[in-house]
């Protein structure tokens, strides 16, 4: 992609309302723009990033062998009634009516919904298990919106429900969610620990929220510090395998890691005091198990040979847009975002020091042909400004990785390959520039962007 031909409108200057280094950075790079308090329009490059988060999500759930579908946003407020939600979900709920007068609302979470859809079709234990999810817009009437996408009204979720036959399946789903969301937060660069929760207006007794610890997080954390030692790396998983599952589950929860609302001082006293950690995290997901408390009231049953019996359900939770912010809080410096490269927008940026050198262009033009022939997208900036301004727009938008393509190395038959992490540059070659960046993103193959 030709600078010159997108759409990415950054700002000199640092926005007054951004609180936040990632607000700051997302609106001066030009991802977002607010269109009212907590709604947010997604310009190319936030609309990259936030795509290509949604396909490690999508990859990471369909690996795990849960379907993808996709729900309305709008809701009739008679399924809500039906649960008994409609009332207490209170102010949050964005209400809304029809030309008929019907009540409507704007969905906030769909557990009333996707029970509907189950109940209108399936009837016999045979079809279970089930898990079905989707990645769908939700809308909160947050009372304090803030922290740009952090805490919106509007926001991108990824939302499952898993139905089966007794709780002891319940609980396998419940396991293998941990695990699949495990994978996806490192693929994303990230390190989130599954922390003991409160289930809240969902409800449930087994929760577990995962937090990246930042300092700008929401919630207050307690935690013993050999919680951050665990990886679940690269190893391979049979989701089917309860015992495999348990085994992640039980590997990644046993130690003390708990919300403010869980906290219990006297366990977090019994911690080695070298080891005891009190910070502040992002929530970025959140799993449950709630049993029958929606299939009862809202009728979904199976078939079995002992009679109907009411299916045991969780939902399973990912804050896809508040992802960019949690990303950004944990990867950035004073110059600007550095992209993990599982979700980097662009694969590398190229920079053209003498733009109208009829060397230096040809070199660029093919730079960018080679990388996408690799499956690698470039943002080449073909302006013509001064390298210290391209340099800098490079720096705030953080791709990984830079290639610097000026007249004076094309005569040693040189470009230069920068880290945006580490600063170091590498002379080398253009091809070798190009096998280099397919070396290193091999281990990070992301969903093409759009
Ligand atoms: N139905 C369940 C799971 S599917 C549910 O709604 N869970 S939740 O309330 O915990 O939301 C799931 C995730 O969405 C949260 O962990 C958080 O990362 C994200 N989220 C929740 N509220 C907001 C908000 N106002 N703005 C941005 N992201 C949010």
């Amino acid at each position: 992609m030709r600078l010159s031909r997108y759409f990415l409108p950054v700002l000199k200057e640092n926005p007054s309302e951004a609180q936040i280094v990632s607000h700051r950075y997302m609106l001066r790079a030009g991802m977002i723009k607010q269109s009212a308090a907590g709604i947010y329009s997604w310009l190319p490059l936030g609309f990259k990033v936030l795509k290509k988060i949604e396909g490690i999500v999508h990859e990471e759930q369909i690996r795990a062998g849960h379907v993808p579908m996709l729900m309305s946003t709008m809701q009739p407020a008679d399924l809500w009634k039906e649960s008994g939600r409609y009332d207490d979900y209170g102010q949050e709920m964005l209400r809304i009516n029809d030309r008929h007068d019907r009540d409507m609302l704007f969905g906030p979470t769909n557990e009333e919904m996707i029970t509907d859809i189950f109940r209108a079709h399936v009837s016999s234990y045979k079809d279970l298990p089930l898990t079905l999810y989707q990645v769908q817009w939700k809308f909160r009437d947050e009372i304090r919106p803030r922290f740009g996408v952090m805490r919106g009204r509007e926001f991108y979720m990824k939302d499952g429900y898993n139905f089966d036959l007794s709780k002891e399946d319940a609980l396998h789903a419940y396991n293998r969610h941990l695990v699949s969301y495990l994978r996806t937060y490192e693929r994303m660069g990230l390190q989130a620990i599954p922390m003991r929760a409160d289930g809240g207006p969902i409800g449930g007794d087994y929760t577990h929220e995962f937090l990246v610890l930042a300092e700008t997080g929401e919630s207050e954390v307690f935690y013993d510090s050999a919680v951050t030692d665990l990886t679940f790396g690269d190893r391979e998983i049979d989701y089917d395998s309860v015992e495999q599952c348990q085994g992640v589950l039980e590997e990644f929860t046993t130690k003390y890691a708990r919300t403010d609302e869980t906290h219990d001082e006297a366990l977090f006293n019994e911690i080695p005091e070298e080891r005891r950690r009190t910070a502040r995290g992002i929530e970025v997901g959140q799993i449950f198990y709630f049993g029958t408390k929606y299939s009862e009231a809202m009728g979904a049953k199976v078939q079995t040979a002992e009679g109907e019996v009411p299916v045991h359900m969780g939902s399973h939770g990912i804050g896809v847009s508040r992802l960019l912010g949690a990303i950004i809080e944990a990867n950035h410096d004073d110059n600007g975002i550095i992209w993990p490269e599982g979700v980097t927008p662009f694969h590398c940026g190229i920079v053209n020091l003498k733009q109208g050198d009829e060397a230096a262009d040809a070199a660029c033009e093919s730079l960018e042909k080679a990388l996408a022939a690799l499956g690698l997208e470039a943002l080449y900036d073909d302006r013509k400004e001064r390298a210290g301004g391209k340099f800098a727009t490079m720096d705030l938008i953080g791709l990984p990785w830079r290639i610097t393509v000026g007249p004076r190395g094309l005569k040693n038959g040189v470009v230069e390959l920068t880290s945006r992490r580490t600063g170091e540059s590498e002379e080398l070659t253009p091809e070798a520039a190009v096998a280099k960046l397919v070396e290193i993103y091999a281990g990070h193959r992301t969903p093409q962007g759009f």
